[in-house]
């Protein structure tokens, strides 16, 4: 059926789905995902939103598909950068497209085989096609909100609990106030206080 709720007006700043459903991230819903459990555990008393997802559902068939509006915000845990939790699809041939709508931020990607990792630009104007089979994670390296909005097939569900056990392997830090992709392993050895072994 060609109804009116096939068509949707939203804010590019604050798009949200009126009457949907909206899941809310705060800090303390990351534990164990930051690298700097310090600053993560010092910013915890705060325990400030991270993002919010508001879900544009409108049919279930096989074919048909979602559409997740992201709201990230600005900040960081120690050097990282704010980001969502991350995840593969659960129905890993899955793809996703990424359109970013507002704020300035990157999409960070690692294919499970060979887990080659690479980071994309999402800002206004711009998309990143998130194939099967990789590991897909939204970060916000400005000072407003990061919006966007990610269009997947309705069988494509979730999958966090593969990333629980083996976190992305690189990290978006700040160095010189520039993000900067580095190795986890290398910044959990630089943190390492001199004499511990
Ligand atoms: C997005 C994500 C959204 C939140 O809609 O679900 O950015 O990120 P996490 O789900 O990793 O917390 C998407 O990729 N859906 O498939
Ligand atoms: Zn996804």
């Amino acid at each position: 059926m060609l109804s009116d709720v096939l068509s949707l007006k939203f804010n590019p700043l604050v798009p949200e789905v009126k009457d949907a459903e909206i899941s809310e991230k705060h800090l303390s819903d990351l534990k164990g995902y930051f690298a700097d459990e310090h600053a993560y555990e010092q910013l915890l008393s705060e325990d400030p939103i991270l993002y919010r997802v508001s879900t544009w559902e409108i049919a279930h068939g096989d074919g048909d598909l979602i559409c997740g509006f992201g709201i990230l915000q600005p900040g960081k845990v120690g050097d990282e950068y704010f980001f969502t939790k991350g995840h593969y699809h659960e129905w890993r041939e899955a793809a996703e497209i990424y359109v970013g709508l507002s704020g300035e931020g990157y999409m960070l990607l690692e294919h499970e085989t060979n887990k080659e990792s690479k980071l994309f630009p999402l800002s206004a104007n711009r998309i990143v096609y998130v194939p099967g089979y990789t590991a897909h994670r939204t970060i916000n390296v400005g000072t407003i909100p990061l919006t966007y909005m990610g269009i997947y097939s309705v069988r494509a569900g979730h999958d966090y609990g593969a990333l629980v056990e083996n976190n992305f392997r690189k990290i978006l830090v700040a160095r010189d106030g520039k993000p900067t992709l580095i190795d986890r392993r290398e910044y959990a050895n630089a943190r390492i206080p001199k004499g511990v072994s």
